[in-house]
Order: C-alpha cells, then structure tokens, then sequence
C-alpha cells in the first residue's frame, strides 16, 4: 500500500460554461489580425449574423478552454470613436447594447436582425508595429467600462523592426491584461483566450482614462448635465463615454437626446460653447489632440527602439510640432510638400536618368523583320513598365514608408482629420490620398483596405481626381 497522497485539481466554480459562457468580442482597427485569432479557434459550427444597418456581417463560434468555455465574436473593424462614422457606430452599438437596445436607439430604420446580447469582455486586437495608433483606440475604449484585454499582435513584425515593447508597464498602465501573440502562427493564443476567461470572472474594468485635467475641468457642466436618472436609463452608455461624445460634437447623441429631451438639446450646446472658450482650437479637436497626446506618451513610455534614446527625442520632437494648433497644419503641408517635390521634381530626374535614355536608345532601332518589329513591342512595353515603376513609384513608395515608420504619416492623419470630415472621411485615408500621386490604382486598394461603406465609395472616387503621376508619366 502505498501513502501517496491524492492530487487536487482545483476548479474554478461556478464554471464558465453553457448558459454562463462569456461573449468575448474582438475588436480593433482594419486589419490588425482579428479574423486571424478567430479562425485559429473557430469550430465548424460558426454563426453568422448581420449587424443592424450594416451590411457587413458579424461571426460567433464557441471555444472550448478546458472544462470552461467562451463565446468568441469576430467584428468589422472600429476606427475610432471620435467623430463616429456610420460603420463605427453600429459596431459601437453592439458593443455597448447587443440587441438590446435602449429607448434612444428604438426608432432607428433598421433593428438588429439577430438575438444577440452585448459582450461581457472586449479582446482589442492591436497591431504591435504600428501600437500608437492602436493606443488611442484602447483609451477610447476604456470608456465603455467593460473588462478588456489587449491582444499585441503581430509580435513579429515589431520584433523585425527593434521595438521592445514593455508588455507588462503597459498593462499597469492601463490597467488591462496584455498578451502579446503572432496570430497567423498561432502564438499566444491560448494565453490570450484564457486572459479573456480570467478576465470575465473577475470582471475587472480598465483604469478610468480621463482627459488631461485643464480639460476635464471644462466638462463638469455636461457631466451635471447628464447626470440624470432618466437621461442615464435613455441611453445606457457609461457617462464619461456620452459626456465625451456629446463634448466632440457627436451629432447622432446630440440628435438623440434632442429628440428624447428636446430642453437638453439646448442647453447641452451652450454648456459646449461654455466650455470650449479660451481654448486654443475648438473643444472637439482639443478634446482629440489631448487623447492622441496622451496615447503618443504612452506609447513613449512603454517602448524601447533599437535606435534608444536618440529616437524618443526625435518623436517628442514630432509631437511637439504636430499636436500644436498652428504648427501642426504648417507641418503637414510641408510633409505633402515634400511629397509633392519628390513626385514631379525628384522623379522626373530620375526619369530623365532611366527610362528616357533606354527610349532613346531603343529609338534607333528600327527593326523591319516581323521578329524585331515583336522584339522592339515587347522591349517598348517593358521600357513603359520601368519608366513607372522605377523613377514614379519606388521614390514615393519609399519616402512613404519612411513617413510611416517615423510616426509623421500617423501624426499628419490626426492634423487632417477635421478637413477630411468636412467630406464624410477620416485623416487615416491621407495615406492612400498620397499614393495617389504616385499611381492611382494602388492607392484606390489601399483605401478600400482603410474606409468601409460611404467612406470607401468617397475615398476611392475622390482618389481618380488626384494627379497621378505614373498616368501622366
Ligand atoms: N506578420 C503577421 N501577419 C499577421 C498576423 N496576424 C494576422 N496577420 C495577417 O494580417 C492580415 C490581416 O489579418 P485579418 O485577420 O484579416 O485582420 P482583421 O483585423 O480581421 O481585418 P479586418 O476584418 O479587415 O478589419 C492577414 O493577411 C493575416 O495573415 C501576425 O501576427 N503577424
Ligand atoms: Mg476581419
């Protein structure tokens, strides 16, 4: 007989299973890997559904974690929350409502069409090479005041790069589990989803992240302002989120809670203006530079380049001209300048270096055989091909990706977002406006890949407009 004594396997109780399965949403901006993280679990018995007055659809499979188990929903992508753009706002709706929606919502044209409930934890997938960004979208978020956990994909990339990111300052920062994953190679993704599960239990909620304080202070009189019983069962949004959306000119909450409290409306206008006065910029935008400053020092503190110190001075640097009212317009025309220059004086130079001097020197030949007259063709088209790509597209692609690796694409975004409201679109379709100039057909695809819906038809038709160099070449 033997002493040996009998191992215990503690159980969580109750068990997180069946009708106690926690829906676990994944969230984040367009292609930061969440389709990747839920086809790494997804079972055969995948659910489709659409989400009101969207065309695009959502998915929901279970997974199995042990004896536990989770309900994973797959979303379209979320820019942001400033100024809400109509695909925003939907999944923005499902995630602070489901399908149960509040009296506010009750007269919008199209309902939900499926049973849904909203999700008990929100999994921000980030992309961990280009995390600033991604930071503004996770201080946002925190706002909805429901446990999250932040998924750091694309490890790899970052890694390539040299950034070090500091995984665990990150998370006491904002006070989130971050699990750091490569999702199309499957790594982290069980930790992540067993982060998910922690979290659901013990319902921890992010670190209130509210404005810088010359800000906050200016917001006491609409926080008073919905600050009702009524006001607070009407919407059922956390009050820093509507008091936020209300201060940015969000004009859909506006129009709500003027169609429910027609007095509101009004007064909710004055206590903006109110607000706003003395101010450098309008409230909206200083509202926005204060949560992109606030995201670019985080994303200074937790990150260390390969580069070290040198590189930190460099971004503070940016910030400085780029967040600042006057300066940070000046910027962005010199940086679309810049461009400018390198698209009709830069390449030119070298067109005139390249694919003019082969023209030139495929000019002289004049063959009379149908096999040169095939040859001379096929040399011809491939001289075209060069003289596009070589001196038109290389430069630009170049010097954007420079743009874009230094911070400055991502900071010109946030400059020109208020102009590119004025025309239904977000700053983040500058990229694509850029390439534009270079050859219009990729920065079309490009701009597909950032916008959804009316944003995209807009973008993509405004794009034809832009001189193109590779067409006029
Ligand atoms: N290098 C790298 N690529 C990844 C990683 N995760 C996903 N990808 C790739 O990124 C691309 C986009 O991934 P998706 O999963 O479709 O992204 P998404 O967030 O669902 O995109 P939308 O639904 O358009 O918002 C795919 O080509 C993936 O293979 C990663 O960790 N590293
Ligand atoms: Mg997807």
């Amino acid at each position: 007989m033997t002493n040996a004594k009998p191992v215990v396997i503690p159980l969580n109780k109750p068990l997180l299973r069946g009708a106690r399965r926690p829906r676990v949403a994944l969230v984040g901006q367009a292609r930061t890997g969440k389709s990747t993280i839920f086809e790494a679990a997804a079972s055969v018995a995948v659910r489709q559904e659409r989400l009101a007055g969207e065309p695009s659809t959502y998915e929901e499979c279970v997974v199995a974690l042990g004896l536990e188990q989770i309900s994973l929903v797959d979303l379209p992508a979320i820019g942001s929350l400033h100024r809400l753009s109509e695909a925003d706002r939907v999944v923005l709706m499902y995630l602070l409502w489901g399908d149960r929606w509040p009296s506010i919502a009750r007269h919008e044209p199209r309902q939900p069409e499926a049973s849904f409930a909203p999700p008990e934890v929100l999994v921000l997938v980030a992309d961990a090479a280009a995390l600033e960004r991604d930071l503004e979208l996770a201080l946002e978020l925190s706002m909805l005041g429901r446990p999250m956990v932040i998924a750091l994909n694309r490890m790899d990339e970052a890694r390539e790069k040299g950034l070090y990111l500091d995984v665990r300052s990150l998370s006491e920062k904002l006070g989130v589990p971050v699990v750091p994953t490569v999702a199309h190679m499957g790594k982290g993704i069980a930790e992540l989803f067993a982060a998910a599960l922690e979290a659901a239990r013990s319902k921890a909620c992010p670190l209130p992240q509210p404005p810088s304080q010359h800000i906050a202070a200016r917001l006491h009189g609409l926080n008073a302002l919905v600050a009702r019983p009524d006001v607070e069962e009407a919407f059922r949004v956390p009050r820093s989120l509507l008091v936020t959306q209300l201060a940015e000119n969000d004009d859909w909450f506006l129009g709500e809670l003027g169609a429910h409290f027609p007095a509101l409306r009004e007064e909710a206008i004055a206590l903006r203006a109110q607000a706003g006065q003395g101010l450098p910029r309008a409230l909206s935008d200083e509202l926005h530079a204060d949560r992109n400053h606030r995201a670019a020092t985080l994303f200074e503190s937790v990150t260390r380049s390969a580069a070290g110190e040198q590189k930190e001075g460099w971004r503070a640097l940016l910030d400085a001209l780029f967040l600042h009212p006057r300066w940070g317009l000046a910027g962005s025309l010199a940086v679309f300048a810049l461009v400018l220059f390198m698209v009709f004086e830069v390449s030119a130079l070298l067109d005139a270096l390249t694919s003019a001097r082969l023209a030139a020197w495929v000019q002289g030949w004049q063959p009379s055989s149908t096999l040169g007259v095939v040859v001379r063709a096929v040399a011809d088209g491939l001289i075209g091909l060069v003289g596009i790509v070589v001196p038109y597209m290389l430069p630009l692609v170049v010097l954007l990706v420079a743009l874009e690796h230094s911070g400055i694409m991502h900071r010109v975004a946030f400059v020109v977002d208020r102009g590119f409201h004025r025309i239904g679109l977000h700053g983040a379709v500058a990229v694509p406006f850029l390439i534009g100039l270079g050859c219009n057909v990729p920065a079309i695809s490009a701009a597909a890949a950032a916008a959804r819906g009316r944003e995209r038809v807009i973008a993509a038709l405004l794009i034809t407009f832009v001189p193109c160099s590779a067409r006029s070449a």
